[in-house]
């Protein structure tokens, strides 16, 4: 885990060597939260990622001293099924955004390295394919939460209308 840190970061200093403005410096997050799964379920964590440059930017993952494991995932559905795959980037279009929400892509959290509970800041260190970083926080929210809750005027309704089987399992 330590080396596979280590060489990450070695091979980010080596790609910023460029001349160009990084990716991090035009990029702004937004709506960052993290879905809390009761006992050891991977936490979710969504976000908005707003690009205001002329070059297109790549999320490539995240890392954390609150989660030993980050990964970016897609979920989908097929047939009725929930499933997951690892994704290797996530573009951001120049003067475009990209969306991590549940049911799309996510950065899955595991092993955290001390409890999070709902209304918990949990900082995380986006990392962008050319190697720089952008530092955001997350707010942690409850297992039923279908967004980052920042929008009070929406009703209640929302939620009590959703369906009950409708709740993520183990999935994102
Ligand atoms: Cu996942």
């Amino acid at each position: 885990m330590r080396a596979r840190r280590l060489s990450f970061l070695l091979a980010g200093l080596l790609l910023t060597g460029g001349a160009h403005a990084s990716a991090a410096e035009h990029v702004h997050a937004s709506h960052a939260w993290i879905r809390v799964l009761p006992g050891n379920l991977p936490a979710g964590a969504y976000v908005t990622l707003s690009n205001d440059g002329d070059m297109a930017a790549a999320l490539s993952g995240a890392h954390s001293t609150t989660y030993g494991e980050v990964m970016l995932h897609r979920s989908s559905s097929e047939g009725g099924m929930s499933r997951m795959a690892m994704v290797d980037s996530l573009s951001v279009p120049a003067h475009g955004s990209a969306v991590l929400a549940p049911a799309g892509y996510h950065l899955m959290l595991m092993k955290p390295t001390r409890p999070v509970q709902p209304g918990d800041s949990v900082r995380l260190i986006l990392q962008f394919t050319d190697g720089s970083t952008l530092p955001a926080d997350f707010l942690a929210r409850p297992a039923n939460a279908v967004d980052a809750g920042e929008d009070r005027a929406m009703p209640a309704m929302g939620m009590k209308s959703m369906d009950h089987a409708a709740m993520p399992q183990a999935g994102h």
